[in-house]
């Protein structure tokens, strides 16, 4: 083997050491600590293409976390109610996430993995779902306003 592939491969291994994939957990709470109701903890996440993010219910309230909005190519998730699931982020760009039980209360995220490369594409999809909602119509807005 010659120096320069000892070289490469060494680079290879630091590479893959510094961008271990971390798993991210998001609580989903019919009350969180300071008083909100019906709110994931947090609302906007920010991961790495290869990290996965658990979404759990803290109480039974039947939430089910949902993605309602991905990147091209991305495979949208759909767990069951008041049960925790595991989605691998596969690909670069902007998620949008509700409960299904509460999102017509604002229970939403949103998930920015890597590049924002479709932010344009989930404001229009947020402005659609926001006016559909009874109550924290503006979240979706206020998140996306986290982008960057
Ligand atoms: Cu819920």
């Amino acid at each position: 083997m010659r120096l320069h592939h000892v070289a490469a491969l060494f680079t290879l291994v630091l590479l893959s050491f510094s961008g271990a994939a971390a798993d991210i957990r998001v609580r989903m709470m019919t009350q969180a600590s300071d008083g909100q109701t019906l709110v994931f903890e947090p609302m906007f996440i920010k991961a790495k293409v290869g990290d996965t993010i658990t979404f759990e219910p803290m109480q039974k309230a039947g939430h089910t976390s949902i993605s309602v909005f991905e990147p091209v190519g991305a495979t949208p998730w759909k767990a069951q109610p008041d049960s925790k699931i595991t989605v691998k982020m596969e690909k670069q760009g902007i998620y949008l996430v509700e409960c299904n039980m509460h999102k017509m209360m604002g229970m939403v995220a949103v998930v920015q993995v890597g590049k924002p490369v479709n932010l344009e594409e989930a404001k229009k999809r947020a402005e659609e779902e926001s006016a559909k909602m009874m109550t924290h119509k503006e979240r979706f807005a206020q998140l996306l306003s986290m982008v960057k």
